[in-house]
């Protein structure tokens, strides 16, 4: 049997917390969201899948109208995919009566407290909604597992940190377990926990703090040996880079920096963060919101932090604090003949460290 593992989709979230939240990029990018959630329905498809795990968080939370809920369970219902389903913590919602209506139909799987594994061929798939999972119950089931069958897990919470709100049990627990392939959900950070354990990751970033590569799993589980690979499938991605620049950069220096740091492609199509570095000329001014003017039109989206230090005037100080130690020390720095970048950290120490307390010869 080949399947499509995916999670994490939290469609329709409001993105009130992003750093783009007020651009005008909010909407286009809850809309790539669900975009890209139809190209992965069409994906298993076209990849002969039978079946579509979606491991909890659909949907972000209970304000999502039941209108929007029953236009994504359309596309489901209209695949030709067995689709099973687990609730994550975000989306237990849609049990709710308000709801219930959109989730009948007879390719799609939803598991409860009563109802907790399906067949499909020779394979059975087993499945704990986040509040409704139980460790004992899960091992008894593992306990009395068909063998004439491929198991399949499908879990939605934390694995590695006992702190997690939803913590669900360890690793080590899990590979004591007598299934072919447990998919898990929660995490968006794509990751094999061992051969035959992996969260899946969110297909989509929805910010700044999701920037590894996001995709889907696709599996083959034929006679117990299970074939895996992760396909790709974000639209965009999330980069934030460190642009160093140093005193003898002009804004235009920087600004070409800026421009160099990236493709013609990323610039096109990715959310990027730059963040300078490094020391900025105090004699120049280089304002973040001049260089976001100037570079907008180059890229989709940029961000610019500035946590560059102002750099030391050497002349200014000279003649500012002329005949006193301050003087003397820059005198004694220029006139070395290889002045390395140690003389140059010490001496700009020695400044600092004299012009806090001002003495004056
Ligand atoms: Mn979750």
């Amino acid at each position: 049997m080949k399947f499509l593992h995916t999670a994490d989709l939290h469609l329709f979230q409001n993105l009130k917390h992003v750093s783009y939240a007020k651009s005008d990029l909010v909407e286009t990018r809850q809309y790539e969201i669900r975009q890209t959630f139809y190209n992965l329905l069409k994906k298993a498809q076209d990849e002969g899948c039978d079946a579509l795990f979606i491991v909890g968080d659909l949907f972000d939370h209970h304000r999502v109208k039941p209108l929007e809920v029953e236009q994504i369970f359309r596309r489901l219902k209209k695949s030709n995919l067995e689709i099973f389903i687990i609730l994550g913590n975000h989306d237990q919602f849609l049990f709710q009566e308000a709801y219930k209506h959109s989730l009948n139909a007879e390719n799609i799987h939803l598991f409860n407290e009563n109802k907790r594994s399906f067949n499909l061929n020779d394979t059975t798939i087993h499945g704990f909604n986040t509040d409704d999972f139980d460790l004992e119950a899960l091992k008894k089931q593992s306990r009395l597992l068909d063998e004439d069958k491929q198991h399949i897990l499908l879990l939605h919470g934390d694995v590695m940190n006992s702190k997690d709100d939803h913590y669900l049990t360890d690793v080590q627990t899990l590979t004591s377990l007598n299934f072919d392939y447990i998919a898990l959900g929660h995490i968006h950070k794509h990751q094999f926990l061992s051969d035959h354990i992996a969260y899946s990751g969110n297909p989509e970033p929805s910010d700044f703090s999701e920037l590894e590569n996001k995709g889907v799993i696709v599996g083959q589980l034929e006679d117990h040996a299970l074939n895996t690979e992760f396909k790709a499938t974000a639209k965009r991605a999330f980069i934030r880079k460190d642009v160093p620049i140093t005193e003898t950069d002009s804004f235009d220096d920087v600004v070409a920096k800026i421009q160099a740091a990236f493709s013609e492609d990323k610039k096109a199509r990715d959310f990027i963060r730059v963040r300078l570095t490094g020391e900025k000329n105090l004699e120049i001014d280089i304002d973040k919101e001049a260089l976001i003017t100037v570079l907008k039109d180059d890229f989709y989206y940029l961000e610019i932090k500035d946590e560059t230090t102002d750099a030391l005037d050497l002349n200014a100080l000279k003649s500012s604090y002329k005949d006193t130690i301050i003087e003397s020390l820059i005198t004694t720095y220029e006139t070395k003949k290889k002045p390395s970048s140690d003389d140059l950290s010490a001496l700009k120490e020695a400044l600092i460290a004299l012009l806090a307390t001002e003495v004056r010869r």
